[in-house]
């Protein structure tokens, strides 16, 4: 069985929807970022980079990096068609999608979120916010770009990176302006908002209350 090192409002979120798309069992093990539980030995041992989520295999390794979670999981699990096959065409754009969202939209929510992280001058940290979410901006516009008319980042194919695009414009700062802004984005949000899976996660990973993406209004206008 899977173990999948958790925390509400992380990245373990897509993971987690991926486990519930592919039907697989698994166990939630919470490390409560809140809490620090992230930065104890126990944990580091497990994710020298202190954050969440990790998961384990079935066979005990334990992996970190959430968008290589989502692949391998697809790719253990291919009767799902949460992937295209490797070595096609389709499979190169989900991996470009995918790999351009961990390193350029995740990295830049890290700088907004952590903005102390990335200056030596405490007093640039806000600067810092600033510049990152302006560049979020950026982003989300040319992920509305790529993603045109949709209905998903592959077409007609419903796929793993919709549950990594979705989770990543949830954590833009100015969700519902986004939306205003980018209303196809506002539909693939609520296309996935609506799919089982995501559903039946929804309020624990989202928990109301403490979570800024918690009011979920599925309104452009909102
Ligand atoms: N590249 C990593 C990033 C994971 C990450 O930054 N997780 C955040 C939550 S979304 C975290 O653990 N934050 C706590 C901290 O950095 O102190 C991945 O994709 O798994």
């Amino acid at each position: 069985m899977y173990e999948l090192y958790w925390s509400a409002d992380t990245g373990a979120f897509a993971v987690q929807a991926v486990l519930e798309e592919l039907g697989q069992a698994y166990e939630r093990v919470v490390v409560d970022t809140r809490e620090g539980r992230h930065r104890e030995p126990g944990y580091t041992k497990l994710n020298p980079m202190q954050q969440v989520p990790s998961l384990r295999l079935p066979d005990g390794t334990v992996i970190t990096e959430s968008a290589a979670m989502v692949l391998h999981l697809c790719d253990a699990h291919p009767e799902r068609g949460l992937l295209p096959a490797p070595g096609t065409t389709e499979r190169a754009v989900a991996y470009r999608w995918l790999f351009w969202l961990a390193t350029g939209l995740y990295e830049t929510d890290l700088r907004y979120y952590y903005p102390e992280r990335y200056t030596a001058d405490p007093a640039g940290a806000p600067a810092v916010k600033q510049a990152a979410h302006e560049r979020l901006d950026r982003l989300v516009a040319m992920a509305a770009e790529l993603l045109g008319a949709g209905p998903w980042v592959l077409g007609e194919r419903f796929s793993a990176v919709d549950i990594y695009l979705f989770m990543l414009v949830l954590w833009h700062p100015a969700r519902a302006a986004i939306f205003e802004r980018h209303p196809g984005l506002g539909e693939h949000a609520r296309r996935l908002r609506a799919r089982p899976a995501v559903d039946r996660i929804w309020a624990l990973n989202f928990p109301a209350g403490r979570s800024v993406w918690s009011t979920w209004t599925g309104s452009s206008a909102s």
